[in-house]
């Protein structure tokens, strides 16, 4: 235990633990985008609101397809733009004519909504909300009061009719420039009315409960805290940092994103603090939305591999945009990535060699047992004054692994702030990783190796140690 003073930053950004629906949700780790919308017709990444409900006429539109693929690759989740920022509703909303019901999409009687969370629903993988809070097309937009009204309204016809929603999304964006509409949104209203109808369901991004990284390139930070300081949470942090303009090269910057928001160094002084794990969103292509003449750039599995071991491996969630064509249907393309995506994790983790270790700790206490990181329950947690504790996993016949991955266990906290690992091999103990958090996961790459023992030393945390997981694989 290090620096114990009651009203230090460290030990009290240390007592902030995460709500049951933030564990909930922390579960899911990769779960997909889909943008999807006129701008799948027009080939605009912002539409302005103004084009023809006319065009949007998915032919061959398959929810089912995209959610069995989604599924395929390991993702656990969806989310619908089901209004972006053109205005344009997947659903038949009651409060405009701007939606599905005026487009040749099933006649006018379809419901994309519908759709793709009944498909999520019968293939068991959750379902969430994009709702972008500002508006090009609605009138009201800018009015203040009005415009409050309209987007509630559309908040209780999503919240209302699709069943169970693990998530509403609340961009951040807005492009009206110096002379455009200002709209002042009532947070805490729509934040009311989503915690009485889905209480289950996070808030992201504007929202309180889940963070945006703070780009669109796939960047994450070599040491994620979601322990924060509390003006990180306010929507005004977030929409100044959000994209201003219609400007693909937004999506490759990575300037905006504050390296470090939690480590002793940036918590220094901060005495209000919230729990507000990462978000990383970022796109198989390089637009939001399907462009033909982006067939050829879908990212490759190496690429996305990369991005999955930094962000689910880096305390991050992975939201994984991939953008249904105009037929409406995840491209051949796209399918062709996300296929090998999926075998190549089931790969990667197919079999936890930890679970046939013994395990042993240079202390624990009564409850928490080293032995519970290689069991399904419990945590274990170091008695207190071992400065330095270490966990040992040992076992009878050397195994071959290629990953070591580390969870802490939030429910108390995230505390740790830097660890070293250790292999026995016949030549004794070498260092094969070391890292400075862990938080929900950590996952260390490490060159393949034979191993009869693995050592995890914890050697820098806040007020206490606690690990619920250690996990062995080799592909
Ligand atoms: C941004 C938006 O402006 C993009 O169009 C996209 O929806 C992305 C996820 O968020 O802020």
């Amino acid at each position: 235990m290090r620096q114990t003073m009651q009203n230090d930053s460290v030990f009290l950004a240390s007592n902030v633990t995460p709500s049951q629906r933030q564990l909930e949700w922390q579960k899911l780790e990769f779960y997909a985008f889909c943008h999807f919308g006129t701008n799948t017709f027009t080939g605009k990444e912002w539409g302005d609101g103004n084009c023809s409900p006319l065009l949007f006429a998915p032919k061959r539109f398959d929810a089912e397809q995209w959610v069995t693929e989604i599924k395929n690759a390991g993702m656990k989740a969806l989310i619908l733009t089901c209004k972006h920022h053109d205005g344009f509703c997947l659903w038949p909303s009651k409060y405009t004519d701007y939606s599905v019901k005026n487009s040749p999409f099933r006649n006018g009687n379809g419901d994309v909504v519908k759709e793709v969370s009944d498909a999520c629903k019968k293939y068991g993988i959750k379902f969430g909300v994009y709702l972008s809070p500002w508006d090009r097309h609605e009138k009201t937009y800018g009015t203040g009061e009005q415009y409050n009204d309209y987007f509630v309204n559309q908040l209780t016809e999503l919240a209302e009719n699709y069943g169970e929603i693990f998530c509403f999304w609340f961009d951040g964006a807005c492009g009206e420039g110096k002379n455009g509409k200002v709209q002042m949104y009532d947070w805490n209203r729509y934040f009311a009315l989503i915690r009485e109808k889905q209480p289950n369901a996070v808030l992201s991004i504007c929202g309180t409960d889940v963070r945006w990284c703070g780009n669109e390139a796939g960047k994450y930070r070599t040491a994620e805290w979601s322990v924060v300081p509390s003006y990180v949470g306010n929507q005004q942090y977030t929409a100044e940092r959000s994209q201003q303009s219609d400007d693909i090269n937004f999506s490759k910057r990575i300037n905006g994103t504050a390296s470090d928001l939690g480590s002793r160094n940036a918590i220094e002084g901060v005495s209000d603090f919230i729990w507000y794990p990462c978000e990383t969103d970022v796109s198989i292509r390089p637009g939001w939305f399907y462009h033909k003449s982006q067939d050829f750039r879908v990212k490759s599995v190496k690429k996305l591999m990369n991005i999955y071991y930094g962000t689910v491996g880096g305390n991050s969630a992975l939201l994984l945009n991939i953008p249904p064509d105009k037929n409406g249907l995840i491209s051949k393309y796209d399918v062709r990535v996300l296929r090998k995506l999926g075998k190549r994790l089931r790969q990667e983790f197919s079999e936890n060699s930890a679970v046939n270790a013994k395990a042993s700790a240079s202390s624990e206490t009564e409850e928490n047992k080293a032995s519970n990181v290689i069991s399904e329950n419990g945590f274990w947690q170091c008695a207190e004054g071992d400065l330095c504790p270490e966990i040992t996993l040992e076992f009878d016949e050397p195994v071959k692994i290629d990953k070591v991955v580390l969870r802490e266990n939030i429910e108390t906290g995230q505390q740790i702030e830097k660890f070293e690992i250790f292999a026995e091999t016949d030549g004794g103990f070498t260092k094969i990783s070391s890292g400075e958090t862990i938080g929900n996961k950590r996952i260390c790459v490490i060159n393949p190796v034979k191993v009869q023992k693995i050592k995890v030393k914890i050697t820098s945390y806040r007020r206490i140690a606690a690990l619920k997981r250690i996990e062995l694989y080799c592909k």
